[in-house]
Protein backbone atom coordinates (compact mmCIF):
# COMPACT_ATOMS: atom_id res chain seq x y z
CA UNK A 1 0.00 0.00 0.00
CA UNK A 2 2.51 2.39 0.97
CA UNK A 3 4.94 1.84 -2.29
CA UNK A 4 1.43 2.35 -4.27
CA UNK A 5 0.56 5.63 -3.19
CA UNK A 6 3.99 6.71 -3.65
CA UNK A 7 4.20 5.28 -7.20
CA UNK A 8 0.82 7.20 -7.79
CA UNK A 9 1.89 10.62 -6.18
CA UNK A 10 5.22 10.55 -8.69
CA UNK A 11 3.44 9.92 -11.71
CA UNK A 12 0.80 12.26 -11.02
CA UNK A 13 3.24 15.13 -10.37
CA UNK A 14 4.83 13.79 -13.84
CA UNK A 15 1.92 14.38 -15.30
CA UNK A 16 1.17 18.04 -14.27
CA UNK A 17 5.30 18.81 -14.97
CA UNK A 18 3.81 18.86 -18.96
CA UNK A 19 1.62 22.38 -17.84
CA UNK A 20 4.17 23.97 -15.82
CA UNK A 21 4.93 27.25 -16.75
CA UNK A 22 8.52 27.76 -18.32
CA UNK A 23 10.97 29.48 -20.40
CA UNK A 24 10.71 33.03 -18.64
CA UNK A 25 12.35 36.00 -19.90
CA UNK A 26 12.43 39.38 -18.32
CA UNK A 27 13.47 42.57 -20.41
CA UNK A 28 13.71 45.94 -19.41
CA UNK A 29 12.78 47.43 -22.72
CA UNK A 30 13.80 51.21 -20.81
CA UNK A 31 13.94 53.12 -17.83
CA UNK A 32 13.75 57.15 -18.01
CA UNK A 33 14.85 58.63 -15.10
CA UNK A 34 13.30 61.76 -15.59
CA UNK A 35 9.93 60.44 -16.29
CA UNK A 36 10.51 57.25 -13.59
CA UNK A 37 8.93 55.52 -16.37
CA UNK A 38 10.00 51.47 -16.47
CA UNK A 39 8.82 49.14 -19.42
CA UNK A 40 9.27 45.84 -19.33
CA UNK A 41 8.34 43.11 -21.66
CA UNK A 42 8.09 39.26 -20.43
CA UNK A 43 7.29 36.21 -22.30
CA UNK A 44 6.87 32.33 -21.13
CA UNK A 45 5.20 29.21 -22.13
CA UNK A 46 2.24 27.66 -20.70
CA UNK A 47 1.25 30.57 -18.82
CA UNK A 48 -1.70 32.45 -18.44
CA UNK A 49 -1.16 35.30 -16.79
CA UNK A 50 1.39 37.65 -15.69
CA UNK A 51 2.62 39.52 -12.64
CA UNK A 52 4.68 42.21 -11.97
CA UNK A 53 6.15 42.99 -8.44
CA UNK A 54 7.92 46.20 -8.89
CA UNK A 55 7.47 48.02 -5.47
CA UNK A 56 9.05 46.12 -3.23
CA UNK A 57 5.23 45.11 -1.52
CA UNK A 58 4.18 41.06 -0.65
CA UNK A 59 0.99 41.76 -3.79
CA UNK A 60 1.45 42.21 -7.59
CA UNK A 61 1.51 45.47 -8.70
CA UNK A 62 0.33 44.65 -12.00
CA UNK A 63 -1.24 41.64 -13.20
CA UNK A 64 -2.07 41.02 -17.22
CA UNK A 65 -1.76 38.08 -20.02
CA UNK A 66 0.53 40.71 -22.26
CA UNK A 67 3.61 40.45 -20.14
CA UNK A 68 4.08 43.94 -20.98
CA UNK A 69 3.77 46.48 -18.32
CA UNK A 70 4.57 49.91 -17.72
CA UNK A 71 5.42 50.69 -14.10
CA UNK A 72 5.93 54.09 -12.68
CA UNK A 73 8.45 54.90 -9.21
CA UNK A 74 8.14 58.49 -7.89
CA UNK A 75 11.79 58.51 -6.50
CA UNK A 76 15.40 57.80 -8.47
CA UNK A 77 17.22 54.65 -6.98
CA UNK A 78 17.97 51.01 -7.57
CA UNK A 79 15.29 48.61 -7.86
CA UNK A 80 14.34 44.89 -7.96
CA UNK A 81 11.83 44.19 -10.67
CA UNK A 82 10.48 40.65 -10.36
CA UNK A 83 8.38 39.16 -13.15
CA UNK A 84 5.86 35.70 -11.99
CA UNK A 85 4.63 33.57 -14.89
CA UNK A 86 1.41 31.52 -13.62
CA UNK A 87 0.26 28.30 -15.70
CA UNK A 88 -2.82 26.85 -15.82
CA UNK A 89 -2.15 24.91 -12.93
CA UNK A 90 -1.63 27.32 -10.78
CA UNK A 91 2.36 26.91 -10.50
CA UNK A 92 4.49 29.88 -11.26
CA UNK A 93 7.88 30.39 -11.95
CA UNK A 94 9.80 34.16 -11.42
CA UNK A 95 12.41 36.02 -12.50
CA UNK A 96 13.87 39.09 -11.64
CA UNK A 97 16.21 42.25 -12.77
CA UNK A 98 17.71 45.39 -11.61
CA UNK A 99 16.17 48.85 -12.90
CA UNK A 100 18.31 51.89 -12.19
CA UNK A 101 16.61 55.30 -12.05
CA UNK A 102 19.86 57.64 -11.55
CA UNK A 103 19.03 60.60 -9.78
CA UNK A 104 20.07 63.80 -11.64
CA UNK A 105 20.81 62.34 -14.64
CA UNK A 106 17.38 63.65 -16.45
CA UNK A 107 18.72 67.29 -16.12
CA UNK A 108 19.33 68.57 -19.71
CA UNK A 109 23.00 69.84 -20.86
CA UNK A 110 22.15 73.31 -21.53
CA UNK A 111 20.18 73.68 -18.33
CA UNK A 112 22.75 76.37 -16.10
CA UNK A 113 25.73 78.51 -16.84
CA UNK A 114 27.83 78.80 -19.04
CA UNK A 115 31.43 79.99 -20.17
CA UNK A 116 32.89 81.14 -23.64
CA UNK A 117 35.70 79.25 -25.94
CA UNK A 118 37.88 82.11 -25.73
CA UNK A 119 38.79 84.90 -23.65
CA UNK A 120 40.70 87.79 -24.35
CA UNK A 121 44.34 87.53 -23.57
CA UNK A 122 44.30 84.13 -23.07
CA UNK A 123 44.38 81.34 -25.62
CA UNK A 124 42.60 77.85 -25.38
CA UNK A 125 46.21 75.88 -24.56
CA UNK A 126 44.01 71.95 -23.89
CA UNK A 127 40.64 70.98 -23.43
CA UNK A 128 38.13 68.06 -23.58
CA UNK A 129 34.82 68.89 -24.65
CA UNK A 130 33.92 64.84 -23.84
CA UNK A 131 32.16 64.47 -27.53
CA UNK A 132 32.43 61.15 -29.19
CA UNK A 133 31.74 57.84 -27.68
CA UNK A 134 34.09 57.10 -25.75
CA UNK A 135 36.97 58.37 -23.04
CA UNK A 136 40.15 59.97 -25.09
CA UNK A 137 43.07 57.87 -22.81
CA UNK A 138 45.14 60.37 -24.52
CA UNK A 139 43.79 62.79 -22.19
CA UNK A 140 42.98 60.90 -19.42
CA UNK A 141 44.14 57.64 -17.23
CA UNK A 142 41.85 55.62 -14.90
CA UNK A 143 42.83 55.42 -11.17
CA UNK A 144 42.06 51.68 -10.34
CA UNK A 145 40.92 50.37 -6.65
CA UNK A 146 40.58 51.52 -3.51
CA UNK A 147 44.58 52.81 -3.24
CA UNK A 148 45.38 49.50 -1.26
CA UNK A 149 47.96 48.12 -0.55
CA UNK A 150 50.17 51.99 -1.02
CA UNK A 151 47.67 54.22 0.31
CA UNK A 152 44.06 52.35 0.96
CA UNK A 153 40.74 54.49 1.25
CA UNK A 154 43.38 57.16 -1.15
CA UNK A 155 44.37 58.39 2.72
CA UNK A 156 40.97 59.63 3.05
CA UNK A 157 39.33 55.70 4.52
CA UNK A 158 37.11 56.62 1.62
CA UNK A 159 34.95 53.59 0.84
CA UNK A 160 34.60 53.33 -2.92
CA UNK A 161 36.47 51.21 -5.28
CA UNK A 162 37.34 52.72 -8.75
CA UNK A 163 36.66 50.82 -11.77
CA UNK A 164 36.83 52.81 -15.47
CA UNK A 165 33.20 50.79 -15.95
CA UNK A 166 31.79 53.93 -13.90
CA UNK A 167 32.75 56.13 -16.47
CA UNK A 168 31.40 57.01 -19.81
CA UNK A 169 30.62 59.75 -22.74
CA UNK A 170 27.06 60.45 -23.96
CA UNK A 171 25.79 63.04 -25.41
CA UNK A 172 28.78 65.46 -25.39
CA UNK A 173 29.32 65.01 -21.75
CA UNK A 174 31.66 62.88 -19.33
CA UNK A 175 29.49 60.51 -16.42
CA UNK A 176 31.19 59.05 -13.40
CA UNK A 177 28.36 57.16 -11.71
CA UNK A 178 29.15 56.33 -7.83
CA UNK A 179 27.04 53.09 -6.86
CA UNK A 180 25.68 50.82 -4.28
CA UNK A 181 27.26 47.66 -5.60
CA UNK A 182 29.62 44.93 -3.60
CA UNK A 183 32.68 44.58 -5.95
CA UNK A 184 36.15 43.66 -4.88
CA UNK A 185 34.96 43.85 -1.20
CA UNK A 186 34.05 47.18 -1.02
CA UNK A 187 30.10 47.98 -0.81
CA UNK A 188 30.68 50.54 -3.74
CA UNK A 189 32.10 51.38 -6.90
CA UNK A 190 32.83 54.78 -8.63
CA UNK A 191 35.31 56.31 -11.42
CA UNK A 192 38.68 58.45 -11.07
CA UNK A 193 40.48 59.60 -13.50
CA UNK A 194 43.94 61.97 -14.00
CA UNK A 195 45.97 63.58 -16.82
CA UNK A 196 49.00 62.57 -14.95
CA UNK A 197 52.18 62.40 -17.62
CA UNK A 198 49.39 63.44 -19.87
CA UNK A 199 48.54 66.88 -19.62
CA UNK A 200 49.46 69.66 -17.00
CA UNK A 201 50.10 72.97 -16.58
CA UNK A 202 51.62 76.11 -15.19
CA UNK A 203 49.30 79.11 -14.48
CA UNK A 204 46.48 79.86 -16.36
CA UNK A 205 42.56 79.26 -16.76
CA UNK A 206 40.58 76.46 -16.09
CA UNK A 207 36.64 76.07 -16.63
CA UNK A 208 35.35 72.79 -15.41
CA UNK A 209 31.25 72.70 -16.29
CA UNK A 210 29.22 70.00 -14.33
CA UNK A 211 26.47 68.74 -12.73
CA UNK A 212 27.18 67.53 -9.14
CA UNK A 213 25.86 64.71 -7.27
CA UNK A 214 23.91 65.17 -4.07
CA UNK A 215 23.70 62.85 -0.61
CA UNK A 216 25.05 62.12 2.87
CA UNK A 217 28.98 60.55 1.89
CA UNK A 218 28.85 61.85 -1.53
CA UNK A 219 31.98 63.61 -2.06
CA UNK A 220 32.68 64.64 -5.70
CA UNK A 221 35.89 66.52 -6.63
CA UNK A 222 37.52 68.24 -9.30
CA UNK A 223 41.18 69.12 -8.63
CA UNK A 224 44.92 69.24 -9.39
CA UNK A 225 47.90 67.57 -7.76
CA UNK A 226 51.62 68.94 -8.56
CA UNK A 227 53.87 67.15 -11.51
CA UNK A 228 56.48 66.28 -8.55
CA UNK A 229 54.57 64.53 -6.03
CA UNK A 230 56.70 61.20 -6.68
CA UNK A 231 59.91 62.88 -6.52
CA UNK A 232 59.27 65.16 -3.34
CA UNK A 233 55.52 63.83 -2.19
CA UNK A 234 52.85 64.97 -0.75
CA UNK A 235 52.17 68.23 0.42
CA UNK A 236 55.34 69.67 -0.05
CA UNK A 237 54.38 69.02 -3.94
CA UNK A 238 51.07 70.83 -3.80
CA UNK A 239 47.56 70.56 -4.25
CA UNK A 240 44.96 72.84 -5.61
CA UNK A 241 41.16 71.61 -5.03
CA UNK A 242 39.37 73.56 -7.60
CA UNK A 243 35.78 72.05 -6.29
CA UNK A 244 34.93 69.79 -3.32
CA UNK A 245 31.20 69.26 -2.66
CA UNK A 246 30.60 66.90 0.44
CA UNK A 247 27.15 65.67 -0.04
CA UNK A 248 24.54 65.67 3.09
CA UNK A 249 21.19 67.78 2.58
CA UNK A 250 20.77 71.70 3.00
CA UNK A 251 24.06 73.20 3.86
CA UNK A 252 26.05 70.74 1.96
CA UNK A 253 24.51 70.02 -1.15
CA UNK A 254 24.45 73.75 -1.93
CA UNK A 255 27.97 74.77 -0.86
CA UNK A 256 31.30 73.98 -3.04
CA UNK A 257 34.66 74.29 -1.13
CA UNK A 258 37.95 75.19 -2.61
CA UNK A 259 40.77 74.86 -0.95
CA UNK A 260 44.88 74.45 -1.30
CA UNK A 261 47.66 71.49 0.46
CA UNK A 262 51.41 73.19 0.78
CA UNK A 263 53.58 71.96 3.03
CA UNK A 264 54.90 74.79 5.60
CA UNK A 265 57.10 73.25 8.53
CA UNK A 266 54.18 70.36 7.62
CA UNK A 267 50.68 69.82 6.31
CA UNK A 268 49.10 73.63 5.91
CA UNK A 269 45.67 74.24 3.83
CA UNK A 270 43.58 76.90 3.62
CA UNK A 271 40.37 77.50 1.57
CA UNK A 272 37.03 79.22 0.84
CA UNK A 273 33.14 78.12 0.17
CA UNK A 274 30.30 79.20 -2.35
CA UNK A 275 26.97 78.52 -1.19
CA UNK A 276 23.89 78.93 -3.67
CA UNK A 277 21.71 81.66 -3.14
CA UNK A 278 18.58 78.48 -3.98
CA UNK A 279 18.50 75.40 -4.75
CA UNK A 280 21.21 72.71 -4.86
CA UNK A 281 24.27 71.72 -7.13
CA UNK A 282 22.57 68.81 -8.61
CA UNK A 283 19.91 70.87 -10.01
CA UNK A 284 21.53 72.18 -12.76
CA UNK A 285 25.06 72.91 -14.63
CA UNK A 286 27.61 75.79 -13.34
CA UNK A 287 30.95 76.06 -14.14
CA UNK A 288 34.06 75.83 -11.61
CA UNK A 289 36.72 78.11 -12.87
CA UNK A 290 40.45 78.79 -10.72
CA UNK A 291 42.73 81.69 -12.45
CA UNK A 292 46.38 81.20 -11.90
CA UNK A 293 48.76 83.56 -11.81
CA UNK A 294 52.49 84.51 -10.11
CA UNK A 295 50.43 85.97 -7.41
CA UNK A 296 47.28 84.50 -7.01
CA UNK A 297 45.06 81.83 -6.97
CA UNK A 298 41.39 82.82 -7.65
CA UNK A 299 38.30 80.36 -7.20
CA UNK A 300 35.08 81.53 -9.28
CA UNK A 301 31.77 79.45 -9.26
CA UNK A 302 30.22 80.93 -12.52
CA UNK A 303 32.44 83.79 -12.84
CA UNK A 304 31.84 84.88 -9.45
CA UNK A 305 34.79 85.05 -7.53
CA UNK A 306 34.67 83.30 -4.03
CA UNK A 307 38.21 82.76 -2.94
CA UNK A 308 41.85 83.54 -3.16
CA UNK A 309 45.15 82.87 -2.35
CA UNK A 310 48.29 85.01 -2.46
CA UNK A 311 50.91 82.75 -3.45
CA UNK A 312 54.15 84.26 -3.23
CA UNK A 313 55.48 83.26 0.60
CA UNK A 314 58.80 81.76 0.01
CA UNK A 315 56.99 78.76 1.39
CA UNK A 316 54.40 78.63 -0.80
CA UNK A 317 56.72 77.10 -4.13
CA UNK A 318 54.77 74.59 -5.11
CA UNK A 319 52.63 76.51 -6.86
CA UNK A 320 55.03 77.92 -9.05
CA UNK A 321 55.11 74.42 -11.25
CA UNK A 322 53.08 72.36 -13.45
CA UNK A 323 49.77 70.62 -11.94
CA UNK A 324 47.61 67.94 -13.40
CA UNK A 325 43.99 67.69 -13.21
CA UNK A 326 41.91 64.88 -11.40
CA UNK A 327 38.43 64.35 -12.03
CA UNK A 328 36.52 62.12 -9.11
CA UNK A 329 33.78 60.86 -6.94
CA UNK A 330 34.50 59.63 -3.78
CA UNK A 331 31.94 57.64 -1.55
CA UNK A 332 32.64 58.09 2.77
CA UNK A 333 35.56 59.16 4.29
CA UNK A 334 36.92 61.30 7.05
CA UNK A 335 35.31 64.27 5.57
CA UNK A 336 32.00 63.67 4.39
CA UNK A 337 31.28 60.51 6.49
CA UNK A 338 29.82 57.42 5.41
CA UNK A 339 26.20 57.11 3.20
CA UNK A 340 23.37 56.28 5.05
CA UNK A 341 19.77 55.53 4.99
CA UNK A 342 18.99 58.89 2.85
CA UNK A 343 21.73 58.53 0.52
CA UNK A 344 20.44 57.52 -3.13
CA UNK A 345 22.10 55.46 -5.52
CA UNK A 346 23.66 55.76 -7.97
CA UNK A 347 24.43 59.56 -7.74
CA UNK A 348 26.28 60.96 -11.41
CA UNK A 349 28.87 63.52 -11.98
CA UNK A 350 28.07 64.92 -15.13
CA UNK A 351 30.87 67.02 -17.19
CA UNK A 352 30.27 69.12 -20.03
CA UNK A 353 33.71 70.13 -20.58
CA UNK A 354 37.51 70.95 -18.94
CA UNK A 355 39.34 73.21 -20.58
CA UNK A 356 42.71 75.11 -19.83
CA UNK A 357 43.29 78.71 -21.25
CA UNK A 358 46.77 80.89 -20.72
CA UNK A 359 47.83 84.14 -21.28
CA UNK A 360 49.33 85.11 -24.78
CA UNK A 361 52.43 85.77 -24.88
CA UNK A 362 53.33 89.47 -25.86
CA1 LIG B 1 30.60 68.58 -23.85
Amino acid sequence: MLIFSLTFCSKDKDKSTDNDPSNLTLEIMSANPETGIVIIQSTAVNTIQYQLFASGSSEADLINETGFFEYTYNSPGTYTVEVRAIGSNGKYIKKSKQVVLADNSGVPLDMGYTTPLQYDGYQLVWNDEFTGSSINTSNWTFDIGNGCPGICGWGNNELEYYRSENAWIKDDYLTIEARSEVYSGYAYTSAKMHTKNKFSFQYGRLDIRALLPKGQGIWPALWMLGDNINSIGWPSSGEIDVMELIGGGNGKDNVVHGTIHYNNNGHAYHGGAYTLTSGIYAQSYHVFSLIWDEQYLRWYMDDQLFYEAAITASFMTEFHQKYWIILNVAVGGYWPGNPDQSTVFPQQMCIDYVRVFQKESK
